[in-house]
């Protein structure tokens, strides 16, 4: 059975993991204040000049930022299946080289580990090959890290052959520089957990197996991409604009697509449900077809690795027409987040593309937060809707049919007159399927037509066309 495979069986089969969360900050890299913060601040300045007193915010800045990263690595963890034993916290200046955490505070998630009887330790930050060693020395249980978390999260949710043999080519290649001296860890690539623990005349066998597992599944990855480029031009035959929807985990946007285009694919309140690419026709107001494109969310400091194996998964991104940024409208961290979709955008080289932002779930707000909404957006159109109610969702695909049929678009939507013979089926067929018909009359064997819709396809009947009244 395949590494994938083999991890979602044990993930269904097993129990809830009973874990120790440890989230660290670490106040010398601070990432950068988020928008709330700073409008938080300058909402304070602003105050303070019309009163001459200064007035403090009331949350403290980097406390704020600080809990909603908590939750959601809460939320990391449930969603990989673990049940909370105690969330631990660690604030330093900067990490230990040996430990990530302090010394005294090792100590500490080692007493915990052993009341709780935990059987791992989710650390919310990445582990240098020699931390995650001197760790499982320490601890009497295994010890994962953030990368090696989502990737476990991704393990559980990847549907198709293409997104298992992503995600099981990301865990090899973290695995790899990782084996040194590992008892306790070696067991996750192979059976059980905890079954078997190498010596070091192992070591080698097992990189070996590694590497040629490595190119094993790089081997299939490329078979399984060819076959899908050669669906891809196949469908590119019709040009049919693609819309993708983007954004950050759990942001409604597997709902969305669903509600738009009620496909029925699968969605939930786990983080990264959707690993594959998701794909589904869709008819605008103007009878131009679109593809909608849901994808794999983004995430916070999404590992560098990931995102250029999960790049195949982004492929719609790179190549569509309009993305959609979905936004959690509810949640506190809405700025960080958009910050962080917008940076790998960027790099997949899609931060130039048209942006609808939109302001999902506003189901959860009140008046007072609708209206600050606009304090939020980004470059593109900000609609808001809620994917669970349908409210706004007709203002976003009107919106959708504007931006890729108006002024300036690839292929703009347009008017033309068309004199058809009524034997000519297939163009008939063909224009009344993919436009507007404003008028129709029969004289004889001819069919006069007033078509709206788009360029291309009233291009493609130009000899057919009447000349332009002038
Ligand atoms: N109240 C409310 N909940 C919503 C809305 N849209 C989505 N949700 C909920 O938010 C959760 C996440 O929704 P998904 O559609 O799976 O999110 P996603 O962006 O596809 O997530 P990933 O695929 O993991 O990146 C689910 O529990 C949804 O039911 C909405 O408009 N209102
Ligand atoms: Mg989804």
């Amino acid at each position: 059975m395949r590494q994938a495979d083999e991890l979602r069986e044990r993930s269904l089969s097993t129990h809830a993991e009973r874990a120790v969360l440890v989230a660290v900050e670490f106040t010398g890299e601070r990432r950068q204040v988020p928008y709330v913060a700073a409008r938080a601040r300058a909402s304070a300045a602003i105050d303070a000049a019309a009163t001459g007193v200064p007035v403090e915010p009331a949350v403290p800045v980097a406390d704020l930022d600080f809990e909603a990263a908590l939750e959601e690595f809460r939320e990391l963890a449930r969603s990989a299946g673990a049940e909370i034993a105690s969330v631990m916290i660690q604030r330093r200046q900067k990490p230990d080289p040996a430990l990530l955490v302090g010394q005294g505070k090792a100590e500490e998630i080692v007493a915990m580990a052993e009341s709780t009887g935990a059987e791992l330790v989710l650390f919310d930050h990445d582990l240098s090959p020699s931390q995650l060693r001197n760790l499982e020395k320490l601890l009497p249980c295994r010890v994962i890290d953030r990368t090696q978390l989502i990737l476990d999260i991704f393990a559980r949710h990847a549907r198709t052959r293409e997104g298992q043999l992503q995600v099981e080519l990301a865990q090899l290649e973290y695995q790899l520089p990782r084996l040194a001296g590992r008892g306790k860890a070696m067991s996750q690539l192979g059976g059980g957990i905890g079954t078997r623990g190498p010596g070091e005349t192992k070591l080698e066998t097992d990189r070996r197996r590694i590497r040629v597992r490595i190119d094993h599944v790089k081997g299939q990855l490329e078979q399984v991409r060819r076959i899908r480029r050669q669906q891809r031009q196949r469908r590119e035959g019709v040009p049919v604009p693609v819309v993708a929807l983007v954004g950050y985990t759990n942001a409604g946007k597997s709902t969305l697509f669903n509600a738009l285009t009620e496909a029925g694919v699968l969605e939930s309140s786990r983080m990264f449900a959707t690993l594959d690419p998701k794909l589904r026709q869709l008819a605008l107001p103007s009878r131009r077809k679109v593809l909608l494109s849901d994808t794999v969310g983004f995430i916070r400091n999404l590992p560098h690795t990931l995102v250029t194996s999960f790049r195949a998964t982004l492929e719609e991104v790179e190549r569509a027409e309009i993305l959609l940024h979905v936004r959690d409208a509810s949640s506190p961290m809405l700025d960080e987040q958009k910050t962080q979709v917008e940076k790998v955008l960027g790099e997949l080289d899609a931060g130039r593309k048209p942006v609808i932002e939109v302001m999902n779930k506003a189901d959860l707000l009140d008046e007072a937060q609708r209206n600050d909404l606009w304090h939020h957006a980004g470059k593109g159109d900000l609609v808001t809707v809620s994917a669970k109610t349908g409210e706004g969702l007709e203002r976003l695909i009107t919106l959708i049919d504007e931006r890729i049929g108006g002024e300036g678009a690839a292929d703009p939507t347009e008017t033309a007159e068309f004199r058809i013979p009524q034997k000519q089926g297939a163009a008939l067929a063909a224009i009344e399927a993919g436009a507007f018909i404003e008028k129709k009359r029969f004289e004889g064997n001819l069919v006069y037509l007033r078509a709206r819709g788009p360029a291309s396809l009233l291009g493609r009947y130009r000899r057919f066309q009447l000349e332009p009244a002038s």
